[in-house]
């Protein structure tokens, strides 16, 4: 089964960012989709304007346009990204992606391997290719607690995506 999606640099759920907890990420982000969108950067601490909310911390980003999103990443943890930009649709059709900040100090929650999923579910008729953006496939999925921040602005369709991390601990 071939299902059309929308993500990023070609993939959905789209590449997960890896960096350590001090450094300075810069995103370039080029819209390729046939509406505006935007990258909301859920749970982490950004500057206002990095945060991604179209029409209210940023102009949402034209089609054909690109909007580099540059900010220090101030904790550890799992994070996920998608956009603030008609969110329902852009999320129904599969643009969300995970975050992983390493502590600065390795010896915090040492770990082995950190393993990242993210789980969405569509509604695709037989036959058809394309999810069906109306449908609310949620509320059947738990979240991991790392990936979510009371201080980040969130959607309702947040709750569609079951995020965990599994770290294999040192003996
Ligand atoms: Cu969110």
């Amino acid at each position: 089964m071939t299902v059309n999606l929308w993500g990023y640099n070609g993939q959905a759920p789209g590449p997960t960012i890896e960096a350590v907890e001090g450094d300075k990420i810069r995103v370039f982000v080029t819209n390729k989709l046939p509406e505006h969108t935007t990258i909301h950067w859920h749970g982490m601490l950004v500057p206002n304007g990095m945060d991604g909310v179209g029409g209210l911390t940023q102009p949402h980003i034209p089609v054909g346009k690109t909007f580099i999103y540059e900010f220090q990443l101030k904790k550890s943890g799992t994070f996920m990204y998608h956009p603030h930009s008609d969110e329902m649709v852009q999320m129904a059709m599969g643009m969300m992606g995970m975050v992983v900040v390493h502590p600065r100090d390795p010896a915090l929650h040492r770990v082995n391997r950190d393993y990242v999923f993210i789980m969405s579910s569509y509604n695709v008729t037989p036959g058809g290719s394309l999810p069906n953006v109306a449908e609310m496939t949620d509320l059947t999925c738990g979240r991991g607690i790392r990936a979510y921040s009371p201080a980040s602005t969130c959607c309702r369709r947040d709750s569609a995506i079951a995020c965990a991390s599994g770290w294999a601990i040192s003996p």
